[in-house]
C-alpha cells in the first residue's frame, strides 16, 4: 500500500522564494504533522512525504498512491484543493485534516472524499484501515489526543534541503487570544509529552537546528516552568548537542534559573508575541497576561538575551487603535525593546477564532471570495477591513516599519549588539538579511495584489 502525505505550497508565503531570496533556504520548516501522521502508519505502508515548499513534483510522473492526506493551514487551502482534486480525478481517494480542515469543514468536506478533524492520533490508524478496505467515512473527528500516543515522528523521512528539524513538546494554551486558533484547535489546557519521549525523539533529529514548535514552551503557571524545568534538565543530561529555537510568552525572562538551564540545553532563540504598546489594546485581544506585573520589557528582553539568546518579537498591525504612524511606531518600540528580529503582521481573522466571529458580524472582512482569498490570509497581506487605516495604507505602514526596522544601519548595530554578547551573530544576521531581502519581494507582491484587487473598491 502507497501513501503520499502532502504538504501544499503558498507561492505568496516568502519561504518558498528561494530562487528570489536565496536567505529564505534558513525559513523552510519541516511540516511536523505529516512526520507524526508517518510515525503512526503502520509498516505494510510505504510512505512519501512531500513538501511542496521544496518545489511541487509532477505527481502523474510519479507512482499511483493507495491513499493521499493533505496537510493544510488556510492559507494553504487553494493549492491543496488543486492537489486534491487532481487525485481524485485519477481515482486516488484522498483524506485531508489539520487546522483548516477543523476549522472550515463544510467547504473541505466538498473538496476530498474525507476529512479528518482535529488531532489525528486517536484515528488515523482507523481511516488507513479503512482506506485499506475500500470503506472510507466521509469524516473523523479525533478531539484531542492523548500525549502518550503521541509517536516519534519519522524524521527520517524528509531529507536534505532544511536548515532546521522539528520537534513539540506540548499542545494547548489556556489564554485563547482573540486571533489566534489554537486554544479553539488544542485546547485550553497545556498538555505536555513524557520527557524521554521528547529526548529520545531530539536524538532522533538530524540537523543541529531544532524549531520547538510549541505555541509556550514553557507555559504560564509554576507547575508548566516546573516541567519546563525538568526538561531542560534531561536534555542537557542527554548531552543532544543541538541548538534550538522555541516560541515563549515573556514570562520567561523572569525566572533567572529557567534561563539558565534553557541556554544550557542549547536553547539559542525565542519567538515572543509583544503584539502591541497599548495595554487597552491587549486587554482587547485577551493577552493580558503579557500587562502582568507592571513588566518592563526592555529589561525583560535584556535578561533573555544576557543568556545568550536571541529574542524575535512579534507585533500586530490593524488593531483598532493603531492610526497612521503605526509603522514607525512599531519598529520604534521594537528597536526599543532591543529584539533582535521582528515579525510585524496584520491583525488576520483566522477562520475559528473569536476575531473571526467578530468581524464577520461586524461585516469587516474584506477578503470572502472563498476560498480564492483563502491565499492572502498569510498574516502579511491585510484581509480585514481596519478601523483607522484603508487597506492601500496598512500595506504602506509595514512597507514602512520593516524598511526602517530592518535598514542596514540598524541591522549592523543588532548583529554587533549580538556578537559582542556572544548571542549567535550569525543567527541574528541571516535573520535579519532575510527578513530584509522579503520587503523588495513583498512590495511586489503588494503591488500585484492592489492590482488584482483593484484596491479602492473598500476602501
Ligand atoms: C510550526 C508552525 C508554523 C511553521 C510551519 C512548519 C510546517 N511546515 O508545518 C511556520 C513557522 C513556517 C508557520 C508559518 C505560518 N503559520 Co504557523 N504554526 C505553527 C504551529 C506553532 C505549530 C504547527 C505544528 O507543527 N504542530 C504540530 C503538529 C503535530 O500538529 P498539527 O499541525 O496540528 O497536526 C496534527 C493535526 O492537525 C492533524 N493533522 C494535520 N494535518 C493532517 C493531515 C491529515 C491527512 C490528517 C489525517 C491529520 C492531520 O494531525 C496532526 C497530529 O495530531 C501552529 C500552532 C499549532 N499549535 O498548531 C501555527 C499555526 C498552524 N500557524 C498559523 C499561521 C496563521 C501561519 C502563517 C499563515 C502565518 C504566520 N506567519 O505564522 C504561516 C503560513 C505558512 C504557510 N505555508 O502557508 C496558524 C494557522 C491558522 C489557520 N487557520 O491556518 C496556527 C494554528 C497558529 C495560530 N496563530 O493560530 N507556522
Ligand atoms: S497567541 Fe500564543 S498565547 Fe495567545 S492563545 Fe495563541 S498560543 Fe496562546
Amino acid at each position: 500500500m502507497r501513501l503520499y502525505l502532502i504538504n501544499p505550497s503558498n507561492p505568496l508565503v516568502s519561504i518558498v522564494n528561494v530562487k528570489e531570496s536565496r536567505w529564505n533556504r534558513y525559513r523552510v520548516w519541516k511540516p511536523l504533522s505529516l512526520m507524526v501522521l508517518a510515525g503512526l502508519t503502520p509498516p505494510e505502508w510505504e510512505i512519501s512525504i512531500v513538501d511542496e515548499n521544496l518545489g511541487a513534483p509532477d505527481y502523474l510522473a510519479m507512482p499511483r498512491p493507495d491513499l493521499v492526506g493533505i496537510t493544510a493551514f488556510t492559507s494553504q487551502a487553494n493549492r491543496a484543493y488543486e492537489v486534491a482534486t487532481g487525485f481524485r480525478r485519477l481515482g486516488v481517494p484522498v483524506v485531508m485534516g489539520g487546522i483548516h480542515a477543523t476549522m472550515c469543514l463544510k467547504e473541505v468536506i466538498e473538496r476530498v472524499d474525507s476529512i479528518a478533524t482535529g488531532e489525528a492520533e486517536g484515528v488515523w490508524p482507523q481511516i488507513l484501515e479503512d482506506a485499506r478496505h475500500g470503506r472510507l467515512k466521509r469524516r473523523y473527528d479525533g478531539g484531542l489526543a492523548e500525549m502518550k500516543d503521541i509517536p516519534l515522528a519519522r524524521h527520517d523521512l524528509l531529507g536534505e534541503g532544511y536548515a532546521f528539524g522539528a520537534i513539540q513538546t506540548t499542545r494547548g494554551c489556556p489564554l485563547n487570544c482573540s486571533f489566534c486558533s489554537v486554544t479553539a484547535f488544542n485546547g485550553a489546557h497545556y498538555r505536555h509529552r513524557h520527557i524521554p519521549d521528547v529526548v529520545r525523539e531530539f536524538q532522533l533529529i538530524r540537523e543541529k537546528h531544532v524549531l520547538v514548535v510549541d505555541d509556550n514552551l514553557i507555559g504560564t503557571g509554576p507547575q508548566h516552568i516546573a516541567h519546563a524545568k525538568d526538561l531542560f534538565r534531561a536534555m542537557t543530561q542527554a548531552n543532544l548537542g543541538k541548538e534550538w529555537v522555541a516560541q515563549a510568552t515573556i514570562n520567561f525572562a523572569d525566572d533567572e534559573e529557567l534561563l539558565a538551564l534553557a541556554a544550557k540545553a542549547g536553547c539559542r532563540g525565542v519567538f515572543i508575541g509583544f503584539e502591541t504598546l497599548a495595554p487597552e489594546a491587549l486587554l482587547k485581544l485577551g493577552k493580558k497576561f503579557n500587562l502582568l506585573n507592571g513588566r518592563d520589557i526592555r529589561a525583560s528582553v535584556r535578561r533573555i538575551q544576557r543568556h545568550h539568546m536571541l529574542v524575535a518579537g512579534s507585533f500586530i498591525m490593524g488593531l483598532d487603535i493603531d492610526e497612521p504612524g503605526i509603522g514607525k511606531r512599531i519598529a520604534d518600540v521594537a528597536s526599543r525593546y532591543g529584539v533582535d528580529n521582528l515579525n510585524a503582521l496584520f491583525l488576520t481573522p483566522l477562520p475559528g477564532t473569536r476575531l473571526w466571529d467578530q468581524m464577520k458580524s461586524e461585516g469587516r472582512i474584506a477578503l470572502d471570495r472563498f476560498p480564492e482569498d483563502w491565499k492572502y490570509y498569510t498574516l502579511t497581506f491585510p484581509v480585514a477591513r481596519y478601523k483607522h487605516l484603508s487597506l492601500g495604507g496598512i500595506i504602506e505602514e509595514m512597507i514602512f516599519c520593516n524598511r526602517e526596522f530592518y535598514s542596514m544601519l540598524r541591522i549592523l548595530r543588532r548583529v554587533w549588539g549580538s556578537l559582542w554578547q556572544h548571542r549567535k551573530p550569525l543567527i541574528s544576521l541571516v535573520a535579519n538579511l532575510s527578513s530584509r531581502g522579503n520587503i523588495r519581494l513583498n512590495s511586489k507582491a503588494y503591488a500585484d495584489f492592489k492590482r488584482q484587487r483593484a484596491i479602492g473598491t473598500f476602501e
